[in-house]
């Protein structure tokens, strides 16, 4: 099939780009490379180092004979989106173009702002040139589980069945996200929702959990083929943090009392599931919710996970409660479904001890440029809008 994937250069764009073309697909993508800006105004780099878009096509033609279309462009400029729809010519687009971060949302009403325009009109000008160029074509669009925020009763994939008052009908499952940007994927499930119904568009909505890896094997033997791995504070997901963490020694920071409960996936997982996503295609004019992720755990199992990984490595791990910077709930309930995947044919890694001990020892290599930017570990970006480091609440765990 052809791809276009739109946010190639991130951590899972450029993943998927090389995924997909070892499994044979046509793959074309674009990016502003604004992910290493704005990881660079948080004062960080990735903990694995990055090649540029340029090193990592050739790299990856002398490897599998595949030569990448790829443009440098705005998605918040529609005469760039709908020209380079009408360049590639998908089947189906992958739209990963977004700011990814809850806490950079939260820093001030600038970057609250300009996070959900980015996220929106990005989107927006997607769905408009889809309709004016592929309307055929399948959006892949990555929302996130964070959507749904914590209620208190089991969560369905995107839609329920309610009765009121006597009158039953299928309704969107409320959303009560958590963050600025969080709240952007909800306006966008609601804007894509109402493209398929208007137009005929046809859209799978990714809600994603949290995902973690350092890389996948189509990258392996080639340096200018690795993905980028953070842990700062905004653009480092919470196991990723915590293995980066473990390699230099410092203790790895669950916020508040660490019984927050999130769906976590590995890279390769996400991979596989976006993947079947985009092969069985849902049909002209429906919009489908998958909730995406493997299993649920909490911040505290997740941290004595990579402590006891950790020690067979030889590495002493320290779990330390800090301050919890966010407004969330640290005990709730937390049972969302995940059946829809599974159906089409997700096969679950289920071994994230196996999948963290090959996070550490790539992260190993790379001790120095982790060590390098220990101060920026400790979050300060808080969500009533101060900016102040969260002290640590408790001696180890
Ligand atoms: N957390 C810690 N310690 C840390 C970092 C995070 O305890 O050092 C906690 C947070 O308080 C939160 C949980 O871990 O309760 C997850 O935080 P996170 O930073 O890993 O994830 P989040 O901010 O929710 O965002 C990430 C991605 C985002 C995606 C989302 C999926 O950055 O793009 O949408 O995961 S989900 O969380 O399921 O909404």
């Amino acid at each position: 099939m052809k791809v276009f994937i739109a946010g190639m250069d991130g951590y899972l764009g450029w993943s998927l780009a090389l995924y997909l073309t070892a499994r044979g697909h046509e793959v074309s993508g674009c990016d502003l490379f604004l992910r290493r800006q704005w990881v660079e105004e948080m004062g960080s780099w990735s903990g694995i180092p990055i090649a540029s878009m340029q090193e990592r096509l050739q790299a990856l033609k002398k490897h599998s004979g595949a030569d990448l279309l790829f443009r440098q462009g705005d998605l918040q400029e529609y005469a760039f989106v709908e020209g380079i729809l009408r360049e590639t010519q998908p089947d189906a687009i992958v739209h990963l173009g977004e700011c990814p971060s809850a806490p950079y949302s939260m820093l001030d009403v600038q970057h609250a702002a300009w996070v959900q325009t980015n996220n929106m009109v990005g989107t927006l000008n997607i769905l408009y040139a889809m309709k004016a160029v592929c309307p055929d074509a399948h959006l892949v669009k990555l929302g996130t589980m964070g959507e749904y925020g914590t209620p208190n009763i089991d969560i369905p994939e995107g839609f329920f069945t309610i009765e009121y008052r006597g009158r039953t009908d299928t309704l969107p499952f409320p959303r009560q996200a958590g963050s600025w940007y969080h709240w952007s994927k909800v306006h966008d499930s609601n804007n894509v929702m109402f493209a398929c119904r208007t137009w005929g568009l046809r859209s799978t909505d990714i809600m994603q959990g949290v995902v973690y890896g350092s890389g996948l094997s189509e990258m392996d033997g080639d340096e200018k083929l690795r993905t980028r791995l953070d842990f700062d504070q905004c653009f480092g997901t919470a196991i990723n943090r915590f293995c980066c963490q473990a390699v230099i020694g410092h203790p790895l920071t669950i916020f508040g009392q660490g019984e927050q409960r999130r769906g976590f996936l590995p890279l390769k997982d996400s991979m596989q599931c976006l993947t079947l996503a985009i092969e069985k295609p849902p049909v002209t004019g429906e919009y489908r919710v998958f909730n995406q992720f493997e299993e649920v755990y909490s911040l505290v199992e997740l941290a004595h996970k990579v402590q006891k990984v950790g020690a067979s490595l030889g590495l002493k791990v320290d779990i330390r409660p800090v301050e919890n910077p966010r407004k969330e709930a640290e005990v709730h309930y937390f049972r969302p479904d995940h059946q829809h995947l599974l159906d089409l044919g997700y096969k679950p890694t289920h071994d994230m001890e196996a999948e963290l001990a090959v996070m550490l020892r790539d992260l190993l290599k790379y001790r120095d440029r982790i060590e390098a930017k220990r101060e920026i570990l400790i979050p300060d970006i808080r969500w009533d809008g101060s900016r102040r480091r969260s002290r640590f609440l408790t001696e180890a765990l």
